[in-house]
């Protein structure tokens, strides 16, 4: 990677990890070389959308909690493997950045990361390059390339499992999900029918959207705002608050913060993991957008 624009600046970031600083006219952001970590999205004129616990660790051996962890090339525990990471290795990689340039009053930043003797050792030893592009500008548009370098075909798993910021989880709906059949992951696995209501929150949610490639839509009603979450080459949206006693339970989870946050993740997981032959590749898309009143 030979010079930087002016918009974006690598510097030393939380826990002393490297951090690309990204500005843009219509919004700002925060990416960590360690996992490709999106940390910060503000939009112009905007509070953060993007929400970041103040407990998270910045080590090389722990994820961020918050931002849009990549969860690759699993979701959740790996079958078989208990001495595997929770979802998968990408997000406690170092990426590589491969590029970064300006696009009109976008900034475009890309990481990548291949297999490495750590990977071809793992619970998922196959050979791949992961590219992940992220467009800093009015929306935030993170998109997530994996490419198939193997001589066999492999199969994955993957996220954007995107951490949003809300007034309050208790006063949120979360609409584009109405009748979609979900796993409701505390009690599943078998699916349940979709709701015709929009998703609130009363209790711990943690659900496993199918078959759906629907943009939803988070109404904050505390922080009068709208947050959408488009997609494309996803087939599943996963929903999670914590809640009370799930967050006591996380050392890297503020106690209270549980109130000020939803997942809405963009994925390809369980029966609509991604298949790939030898030199195929497949790319999933999120793209977050912001509407309300700007904030003073
Ligand atoms: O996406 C929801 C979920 O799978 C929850 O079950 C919870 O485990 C959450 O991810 C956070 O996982 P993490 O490994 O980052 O603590």
């Amino acid at each position: 990677m030979s010079t930087l624009p002016p918009t974006v600046r690598l510097e030393t970031g939380q826990g002393g990890l490297p951090v690309l600083r990204v500005t843009s006219p219509g919004s700002t952001a925060e990416i960590y070389l360690h996992g490709a970590h999106v940390t910060s999205w503000v939009p112009t004129g905007q509070k953060p959308v993007v929400w970041l616990s103040t407990e998270s660790r910045f080590d090389a051996g722990s994820a961020i909690r918050g931002g849009v962890p990549i969860c690759f090339p699993w979701f959740g525990a790996r079958a078989g493997h208990p001495e595997a990471p929770q979802h998968g290795f990408a997000r406690l990689a170092d990426w590589e950045l491969v590029d970064a340039r300006d696009e009109g009053d976008d900034v475009i930043v890309q990481l990548r990361l291949t297999d490495s003797e750590a990977t071809r050792t793992s619970a998922w030893p196959y050979l791949f390059e992961a590219t992940f592009t992220v467009v800093v500008g009015a929306q935030l548009t993170m998109t997530l390339e994996v490419a198939n370098r193997d001589t066999t075909e492999f199969t994955f798993e993957e996220a954007l499992h995107t951490y949003l910021a809300v007034g309050d989880v208790r006063s949120t709906a979360i609409t584009g999900l109405e009748g979609t059949d979900y796993v409701d992951r505390p009690t599943g696995p078998d699916p349940l029918p979709g709701e015709a209501g929009p998703v609130r929150f009363t209790g711990p949610t943690d659900r496993i959207y199918l078959a759906t490639t629907a943009q939803t839509t988070v109404h904050d009603e505390v922080g009068g705002r709208s947050v959408t979450v488009a997609k494309d080459g996803s087939a599943t949206t996963v929903v999670w608050n914590p809640w009370i006693d799930n967050a006591l339970a996380m050392a890297d989870f503020g106690d209270d913060e549980w109130t000020g946050m939803v997942c809405v993740e963009t994925c390809n997981v369980r029966g609509d993991s991604v298949l790939l032959e030898p030199d195929q590749s497949h790319t999933m898309t999120a793209r977050l957008g912001v509407s309300g009143p700007p904030n003073p």
